[in-house]
């Protein structure tokens, strides 16, 4: 299809100064998904197998490393060696969801500090913006890791809904950092008034069809077509909708989320 293929390439792509996101949408112009799988599973050796079975479907990883089991240092190295691989060979993107929320010169450290070192292996790490610019700012001096902003999460009764404004706020803690910032993590639509810059919306809270009701902690769910087209999603975040079958059923729910996902991400952005 010519005219998507001119939106992603000619429109898209070189409206964004974030090299890892220019990358993200390639992949997921590439592979016609725009699922991120959430690998909220125990053990490490785990999420190594469901990044191997779902690679092909996903465009980036979430990891949330400090659940993982992960016994001492060693295991850390071993696992993150195999799930690069794993994203070499898919071609997709890892996303920790650190959501650091420290004056930038803590975050600093905590990126860098053993066991889990992140800037040495993610490409994207989620960060609040309560504590102001600094938290971006500590992103300078370091190559090949992005951030992705939280600029309203999904539980219920979150302070940020509350606080008028919380949402454009950390819009404009961005500004000028628009090089190390991929997008926002957004349960609604976030305006980004910039316009010759392109963010992505990375939304989680997703389900099919299917699922009522949230998972009595507060997560509160929409689903897909509701995501991307009325809440402005280009990413959706999956865990559980997934993840809650059983391994052999991992690769056919997740097929239905890319599926539903790219032509709804398609509908939106052709209007
Ligand atoms: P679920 O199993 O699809 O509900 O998992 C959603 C994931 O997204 C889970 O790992 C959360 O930590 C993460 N998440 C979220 O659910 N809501 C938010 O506002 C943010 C992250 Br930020």
């Amino acid at each position: 299809n010519l005219k998507l293929d001119n939106l992603f390439k000619k429109k898209l792509i070189p409206r964004m100064t974030c090299t890892a996101s220019k990358k993200l949408l390639r992949i997921m112009y590439k592979k016609k998904t725009n699922l991120c799988l959430a690998a909220d599973l125990q053990n490490w050796t785990e999420v190594l197998e469901v990044a191997r079975t779902l690679g092909p479907h996903i465009c980036l990883l979430r990891t949330h490393i400090d659940t993982y089991n992960l016994e001492n240092y060693y295991q850390v190295v071993e696992f993150r060696k195999h799930l690069k691989d794993l994203a070499t060979k898919f071609d997709f993107m890892i996303m920790e969801d650190r959501k650091f929320a420290d004056i930038g010169s803590t975050v600093q450290r905590q990126l860098t500090s053993k066991p889990f070192e992140i800037a040495q292996w993610a490409d994207m790490v989620t960060v609040h913006g309560l504590p102001g610019p600094g938290v971006l700012q500590c992103f300078e001096g370091l190559e090949n890791i992005a951030v992705v902003v939280i600029a309203e999460m999904s539980s219920t009764g979150n302070l940020g809904r509350k606080v008028s404004d919380y949402k454009h706020e950390c819009l404009k803690i961005t500004d000028g950092y628009d090089k190390i910032v991929a997008g926002f993590v957004s349960h609604s639509k976030i305006r980004v008034d910039r316009k010759d810059t392109f963010f992505l919306q990375f939304t989680p809270g997703v389900a099919l069809n299917d699922y009522t009701g949230g998972d009595g902690l507060g997560q509160q769910y929409v689903y897909v077509d509701d995501a991307i087209l009325d809440r402005g999603a280009d990413v959706i975040i999956v865990g559980r909708g997934i993840l809650k079958h059983g391994n052999e059923n991992w690769r056919e729910v997740a097929e239905e989320f890319q599926r539903n996902g790219w032509s709804a991400l398609v509908q939106k952005l052709m209007n």
